[in-house]
């Protein structure tokens, strides 16, 4: 008869093992002897902040974090939890078909409990205002990776302006062409290097405190 405890230690070894099936397997039996759905939750997204440290940390390469997504998204449908989102988050790429950035932090804001909607990549600034109109989102995340695009982050944020819909949504910017300076420059809520930083900073423009365990 195992306790609680090894059998929350038994999902995160396989997790952290990248074994789907066996973790699967772990969560199911955990769930039939009642360790409740909150625990292993936690439990999960615990271990997928220690895998996001780990890639930031050049420990883990992007398959690594990607297969830890999917098996905290696998465990998440076996043990849901319904809980109140603690915002709504519009992501999207402005202009370029990079993905890769967007998706990582679309996913852990999901995981941090943010409601996720992704606009896509190769997204336009007239694309994000309608966006914006139909999801009335409490923050927008924009993405950008190429040098010829940084002024759509500068444009989305102008329409924004324009159309009387600037106070209605935070503006967090981000990409590997941005800085912090560039943010300021064109009046953006929020800027982060990395995707713990943009949980950190989605947290804070809502003001509320980040799940990680
Ligand atoms: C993969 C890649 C591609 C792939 C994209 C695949 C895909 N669908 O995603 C393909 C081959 C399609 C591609 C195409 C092009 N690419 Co490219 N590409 C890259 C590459 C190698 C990796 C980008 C990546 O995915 N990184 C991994 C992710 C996880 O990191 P990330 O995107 O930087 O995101 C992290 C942070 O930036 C941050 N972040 C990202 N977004 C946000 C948002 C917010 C709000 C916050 C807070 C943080 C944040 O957090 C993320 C996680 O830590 C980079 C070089 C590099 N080493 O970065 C070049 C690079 C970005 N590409 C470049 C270029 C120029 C192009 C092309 C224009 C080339 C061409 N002439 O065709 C085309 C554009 C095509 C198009 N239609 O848009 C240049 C940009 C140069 C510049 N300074 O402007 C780079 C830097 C390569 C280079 N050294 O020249 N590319």
């Amino acid at each position: 008869m195992s306790t609680r405890q090894e059998h929350l230690q038994a999902i995160a070894e396989n997790f952290a093992g990248f074994k789907y099936f066996e973790c699967e397997e772990e969560i199911k039996r955990a769930l039939k002897v009642g360790v409740p759905e909150p625990e292993i939750m936690k439990t999960l997204v615990s271990l997928c902040h220690q895998a996001l440290k780990k890639y930031e940390q050049g420990e883990y390469c992007i398959p690594h974090l990607a297969a830890s997504i999917s098996i905290f998204e696998m465990g998440s449908d076996l043990a849901k939890v319904e809980v109140t989102p603690k915002g709504k988050v519009v992501v999207c790429t402005l202009g370029s078909s990079h993905y890769l950035g967007k998706d990582i932090i679309g996913s852990l804001l999901a995981i941090d409990g943010f409601e996720v909607v992704d606009l896509g990549e190769l997204v336009s600034p007239e694309q994000v205002i309608e966006a914006v109109v139909r999801e009335k989102p409490d923050i927008l995340v924009l993405s950008v990776l190429i040098v010829a695009c940084l002024h759509l982050q500068k444009m989305t944020i102008q329409s924004l302006e324009a159309e009387g819909l600037r106070k209605e949504v935070k503006v967090m910017i981000g990409g590997s062409v941005t800085s912090e300076r560039w943010a300021r420059e064109i009046a953006a809520d929020a800027w982060a290097f990395n995707a713990s930083g943009a949980i950190k900073e989605a947290n804070r423009l809502m003001g509320v405190g980040c799940n990680e365990a």
